[in-house]
């Protein structure tokens, strides 16, 4: 019997400078996510949208610069958190539709208390491994990874009451093909596995996710899929804030799903950085959707 799923949205824009991201669970929704979930006899519980609270002008004035939005980023996460929380207690598999990639943190927060040994599969062109110190940017979606191993700002590694949530050799990025030399550095000196867009030119998306799944499950009692829309080709999914060519197609990550689907190991989602505004009639939404599709069995039935 398959779990039953519970969708969470965060309409989360704070964590990075491109509005419209706070759209990303609607378009989901709009693009067909829970029909799609349903035709495959899973049930869903839409449990709606995490109310945001914006910066009022004085704290967007006076914001320290390299963590942009903390207080909301921070707030909308312990929320996320809780929540997550709760759906794994009840025994439902948590989705959560975001929002920017900020929301992983709270995602990981709320779902690795329940796991000895979370393993994480973060499918993104970035690494996201940003600190305030390394961060090029200030926002806060370049750093949930960083953050989850317990690098970072306090406030945020503690979000939940405890640090780290992950262990850095339970990760594997798939999709990396735009790294800061602060995120290079940190992967090297904690031999994170990444499967760049150089590997899997080079071994196929089979041999790729073949060697993933088999590398988590040796080790893992769990694994979270955290897929960054923007990991596959801008040409693919268009409605993402930051676009890097040269990205995974449609026809691999959809490959990439039906063997997560075939594995049995993904225990919690969440698909982010969906932004409608910068997209082509919800097509990043539609592909997001279809993704879904995959991961939770279509090819199966
Ligand atoms: N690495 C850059 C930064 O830290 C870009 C991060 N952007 C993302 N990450 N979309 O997935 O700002
Ligand atoms: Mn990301
Ligand atoms: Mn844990
Ligand atoms: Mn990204």
């Amino acid at each position: 019997m398959k779990k039953d799923i519970s969708i969470i949205g965060v309409p989360m824009d704070l964590g990075q400078s491109r509005r419209g991201v706070d759209m990303g669970p609607s378009a989901l929704r709009y693009a067909g996510a829970i029909e799609k979930l349903e035709e495959l006899d899973i049930k869903v519980h839409d449990l709606g949208d995490i109310p945001i609270n914006r910066p009022s002008v004085e704290q967007a004035i006076n914001a320290e610069n390299n963590l942009k939005n903390l207080d909301q980023v921070i707030e909308a996460n312990e929320k996320l958190s809780e929540m997550v929380d709760k759906e794994i207690q009840t025994g439902n598999f948590p989705l959560v539709f975001g929002g920017d990639h900020s929301i992983a943190i709270g995602s990981l927060a709320g779902i690795s208390k329940h796991y000895e040994n979370l393993g994480v599969i973060w499918y993104d062109a970035h690494g996201d491994l940003n600190s305030e110190d390394t961060s090029p940017s200030g926002n806060i979606h370049g750093m949930p990874l960083a953050v989850s191993l317990g690098i970072g700002h306090d406030r945020l590694t503690n979000i939940a009451a405890y640090t780290p949530k992950i262990k850095p050799e339970n990760i594997v990025i798939i999709g990396a093909r735009s790294l800061d030399p602060g995120e290079k550095g940190l992967i090297k000196e904690k031999g994170i596995k990444v499967f760049s867009m150089h590997e899997i030119d080079r071994m196929g998306m089979p041999a790729v996710m073949e060697e993933a799944i088999k590398y988590l499950k040796e080790k893992t009692d769990g694994v979270h899929l955290s897929l960054d829309l923007d990991g596959l080709d801008p040409s693919e999914a268009p409605g993402v804030g930051t676009p890097v060519i040269g990205g995974l197609s449609y026809r691999e990550s959809h490959l990439a799903m039906e063997m997560l689907a075939e594995a049995e190991c993904i225990t919690s989602a969440e698909f982010v950085e969906v932004n409608p505004i910068l997209d082509e009639k919800n097509k990043t939404a539609t592909t997001a959707v279809a993704l879904m599709g995959s991961l939770f069995g279509e090819k199966l039935k």
